[in-house]
């Protein structure tokens, strides 16, 4: 199995699949607990957020996160960031062997769910990096809710290899 991304096909990389995990009312204020580190606009909070590391020269690179909705269906519907040209929203599937990006215009963020930006999965790509982003570093991204706003959250660059942060 193949891996066809913007930095080049990459094989034997695993699809991971979209996860969307239900959450239930009774579990809605459990989860926030996970989340105590990161930051609510509205009913939204944001976690688990970082990018991966690019060597120079690298075009663009990847950026996740969660989203857990507490509240009434939103969208997510543009994200911005300094460090890069452009930031899209990106799913991904497999056509055949290999997987293919495709840009979103928006992700959809459903009442009481989570949604999960991940690496095989969708993520935001960012496109046109004006540096490499280096292990260690972060940056500031912003995110634009249709309803809930826009909110800046942190983004630290973890290395290519690290495992998302828990
Ligand atoms: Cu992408």
């Amino acid at each position: 199995m193949a891996v066809d991304t913007a930095f080049g096909t990459i094989p034997g990389m695993p699809l991971v699949k979209i996860l969307r995990f239900v959450v239930g009312a009774a579990l809605a204020s459990a989860s926030l607990i996970s989340f105590a580190h990161d930051l609510r606009v509205g009913d939204i909070a944001i976690g688990h957020t970082y990018a991966r590391a690019t060597v120079p020269g690298q075009p663009s690179g990847g950026a996740y996160l969660q989203i857990e909705n507490h509240g009434k269906s939103d969208k997510l519907v543009a994200v911005k960031t300094s460090v890069s040209r452009s930031v899209e929203m990106h799913t991904s599937s497999m056509d055949g062997n290999v997987m293919r990006m495709r840009q979103v215009d928006a992700i959809d963020v459903p009442a009481n769910k989570t949604i999960v930006l991940q690496p095989g999965g969708m993520h935001f790509m960012l496109v046109g990096l004006k540096a490499p982003l280096r292990e260690g570093d972060s940056f500031p991204m912003t995110l634009k809710f249709e309803k809930a706003g826009e909110v800046t959250v942190d983004v630290k660059v973890h290395a290519v290899t690290a495992a998302p942060p828990q």
